[in-house]
């Protein structure tokens, strides 16, 4: 089966219910920018975005936090509102889950899997984060 279309029947399975975000096929030499709705004002209540981005063989996506403020527990450190990575989909490993500055922020792998999400009430400013496509050093 077409690797492709495989990528792209899941995506769109993936993205019943899902408010905002999207699919970006890199080129090699291409580089972006992914943001909460709105950013640098409050995002909204009740979103969930979901972007996937695919790098080509032989490449991967180098993706850099530059500012993440979302809604945190009152108490404790959890976050009530989140952005969550993995590794290609939903159910592969993850590679980053936070609401601010304080976890390794930059990530690598050719497909990142991009969850943001937040709850029914409480907003904050949001996240910026930059990608660029890099050369796979295993390869
Ligand atoms: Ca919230």
């Amino acid at each position: 089966m077409d690797w492709k279309w495989t990528w792209l029947h899941i995506y769109r399975v993936l993205f019943i219910g899902v408010n905002c975000g999207g699919y970006i096929e890199a080129s090699s030499d291409s580089d972006g920018i992914i943001h909460s709705p709105r950013y640098p004002s409050n995002y909204d209540d009740n979103v969930v975005c979901i972007w996937l981005i695919e790098a080509q063989s032989g490449y991967s996506i180098s993706l850099s936090m530059d500012e993440i403020q979302l809604e945190k527990e009152g108490t404790g450190s959890g976050c009530v509102d989140f952005v969550e990575i993995r590794n290609g989909s939903s159910i592969q490993t993850l590679l980053y889950h936070d609401c601010d500055n304080t976890s390794n922020n930059t990530i690598q792998a050719r497909w990142l899997w991009i969850k943001f999400y937040t709850n029914y009430v409480t907003s904050n400013k949001g996240f910026t984060s930059s990608w660029r496509v890099v050369r796979d050093p295993c390869i």
